[in-house]
């Protein structure tokens, strides 16, 4: 077992992590220099050596982006540069802070801007992954949404210059977290709408973000449901042979621990 990894269970790391699927969201990456960042780097360096078979990213990766922009490329390059080759499958779904993703070739990963996604496990079970802001019923929010997202934006978007896409990008960026936390307070009303998702899907799971909510409980149909935190918090979701982990990493250490489900 390498040092940088602290397993609370009977199994090694390594058995763990070899050709696993890990589940990250909400990391709101700001440059390349801030601590988020680093770490994130340090973490997909420490997983590189198990082989992964997909590295999942639930949205709101970075804090702004708008994938089309070359400005936005080049300060993020760090970023698609630690995720090369980092899993045999990456999996970006777009979050709410994030913009014309699917436009972001210069990421190396397959992108999904639709509401959900099902990914197929390597044991032959699904799960269905959503960022999370639109589990709840809210028509204002998905308006300014659809505004925000729709092309004319990212046409009008790309022509504008980097210096004013920073001060634009913590506005909306602000605003976004503003309601983030906003929505954060009402665990039990996202666990219902969350728990209503999963029980319309075909998949036995579902893992979300966008709330920070770490949560892990079961739908009226028995369905899983796993919240994923933030990265102000920094933890992910690893699956492996029928078994959740929830992993911590520190610029130290990753400690590993055996979700109860
Ligand atoms: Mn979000």
């Amino acid at each position: 077992m390498h040092l940088d990894l602290q397993v609370n269970s009977t199994q090694s790391a390594s058995e763990i992590l070899h050709a696993a699927t890990v589940v990250m969201s909400d990391l709101h990456l700001r440059s390349a220099v801030d601590p988020t960042s680093q770490l994130f780097v340090a973490v997909l360096a420490r997983l590189r050596r198990y082989e992964l078979h997909t590295l999942a990213l639930l949205g709101d990766v970075f804090d702004f982006c708008l994938g089309n922009h070359p400005y936005f490329q080049k300060k993020f390059a760090f970023c698609a540069e630690a995720l090369r080759g980092c899993a045999t499958q990456v999996l970006l779904l777009e979050g709410n802070h994030e913009f014309h993703l699917a436009a972001s070739t210069w990421l190396p990963a397959t992108t999904c801007t639709a509401f959900d996604y099902c990914l197929a496990l390597p044991d032959g079970s699904s799960v269905q992954l959503t960022h999370g802001d639109l589990l709840l019923p809210e028509r204002g929010y998905r308006l300014l949404r659809t505004v925000l997202k729709a092309q004319m934006m990212g046409r009008i978007a790309v022509r504008l210059p980097g210096a004013w896409l920073d001060s634009i990008s913590a506005k909306v960026a602000d605003l976004s977290r503003r309601r983030s936390s906003t929505h954060s307070c009402n665990a039990q009303r996202v666990q219902e709408y969350a728990a209503a998702w999963i029980d319309r899907c075909s998949a036995r799971t579902g893992i979300f973000g966008h709330f920070h909510l770490p949560l892990v409980c079961r739908s009226p149909q028995g369905k899983l449901l796993l919240g994923l935190d933030a990265w102000t918090t920094p933890s992910f979701l690893i699956y492996k042979a029928g078994k959740y982990y929830r992993a911590y990493p520190t610029p130290e250490r990753t400690t590993i621990k055996e979700l109860q489900t």
